[in-house]
């Protein structure tokens, strides 16, 4: 049976850290995997999180199976966060949710739930993407192309690109955006240009796919859903991936949601049954642990609270690093201008560097990052960062 079943590549991120783990120097550092470490280097668990599960573990409570579109609680608290509280998108009954298994299984129903709706439609992604979501979409029966995004030369957007580009698109392609901090580039539009790309998503008939993993990272909680609340504005009827991985540095209980978009409260019943069906086919029902701490923190006010001050300190801490990263560049007597960093929001900054380097960099000076350039800001330390960069000056040189 198994006889003709050729090796698949490795993840090219994931990958990463496996060769990472194997690597016995002592100085290694991993800026390849998007994951929050502290000043310390370890992956932290969060004091919310810890409160919110002693509390489940005290509450003795039984493992019933969830509802098919999980915890109502945390649907709820999750369209809060997208929406905003007292949001009268909310009350008008247009928009329903499912807890998912990540932001990777929000896309994943959201795909397969398109492929249902929209056979004919293509996926675009930008260029350069998340790897997974072209795999992702194509697994799922789309072809995906890509829209320009990222400008080499000015470590920015190139948004004239961007935008005649999805000016020329058919009606009804499914656009999939990073709603805030870009993985991989860390580059944002603006909120103007947003403004503009919200016109020709509408003018155009096109079919928007949000995809908001770093909720909290860019330049808070509220801020960072302004792009989603824009969207909402324009009336459109839309798609949003959620993952709540990172900023509950939850990334093993598989935490996300997938909300939609509809044009009525009773478009909403007919699209949640459907949902629903594309869930009972894959997992039938979400898990209950990682759900569970979440919904607690949301929705008890102390616990938000605490977890949005810890949320705080770890976007102000990765801001702090590349602050630094950009000084000590300097410090080291390199003459390229990395000022962009500085600009550049979330966990990720594409570095410029080539796949040369990066090579240079892994063999050499033990500090692994994509072969992109990509480099995790959120793994730099105040332990590491010096030898990050002296070992960036010496590729470079
Ligand atoms: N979307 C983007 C842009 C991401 O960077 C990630 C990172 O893992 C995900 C989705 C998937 O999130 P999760 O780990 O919650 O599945
Ligand atoms: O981009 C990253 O590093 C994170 C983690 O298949 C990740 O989003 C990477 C690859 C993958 C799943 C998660």
């Amino acid at each position: 049976l198994f006889e003709s079943v050729e090796l698949a590549p490795r993840d090219p991120i994931l990958g990463l850290n496996e060769q990472y783990n194997a690597d016995t120097r002592a100085g290694k550092v991993n800026l390849g995997v998007g994951v929050y470490y502290d000043d310390q280097g370890r992956l932290p668990l969060l004091q919310a999180v810890r409160k919110a599960e002693m509390a489940r573990i005290e509450a003795a409570a039984a493992r019933g199976y969830l509802p098919i579109e999980g915890i109502p609680g945390y649907n709820k608290a999750a369209q809060t966060l997208l929406f905003g509280q007292g949001s009268e998108l909310l009350a008008s009954g247009r928009v329903l949710t499912a807890q998912s298994l990540g932001g990777t299984g929000a896309l994943k129903i959201g795909a397969d739930f398109l492929k249902q709706l929209l056979p004919e439609s293509k996926v675009v992604i930008s260029d350069p993407s998340w790897e997974n979501h072209r795999a992702l979409f194509e697994r799922a029966g789309f072809t995906v192309d890509t829209y320009p995004y990222y400008d080499a030369e000015s470590h920015g957007l190139n948004f004239s690109g961007m935008l005649q580009s999805l000016q020329a698109l058919p009606p009804q392609t499914i656009v999939l955006f990073h709603a805030c901090c870009h993985n991989p580039t860390g580059v944002d539009p603006t909120f103007e240009q947003w403004q503009q790309i919200v016109e020709v998503v509408k003018a155009k008939n096109l079919v928007p796919f949000l995809d908001i993993a770093y909720q909290g990272f860019g330049d808070g909680l509220e801020e960072d859903a302004s792009v989603v609340r824009l969207f909402a504005q324009h009336d459109l009827t839309m798609l949003i991936s959620s993952s709540f991985s990172k900023s509950f540095s939850l990334y093993g209980e598989r935490v996300g949601a997938l909300t939609l978009v509809s044009s009525s409260k009773e478009e909403s019943t007919r699209v949640l049954s459907q949902l629903k069906r594309v869930i009972r086919t894959n997992y039938s029902n979400p898990p209950t642990h990682g759900g569970t701490v979440v919904s607690t923190i949301l929705n008890t006010p102390e616990l938000y609270t605490l977890w949005t001050e810890e949320l705080a300190g770890m976007r102000d801490r990765i801001r702090a690093m590349r602050t630094q990263l950009v000084q000590k560049l300097k410090d080291h007597g390199i003459q390229q201008d990395f000022d962009f960093v500085l600009k550049q929001r979330g966990m990720f900054s594409y570095s410029g560097l080539t796949a040369a380097q990066v090579d240079r960099l892994r063999d050499e000076y033990g500090v692994y990052a994509v072969s992109s350039g990509r480099i995790c800001v959120a793994a730099l330390n105040s332990g590491n960062l010096d030898h990050v960069a002296a070992s960036i000056a010496k590729v470079l040189a």
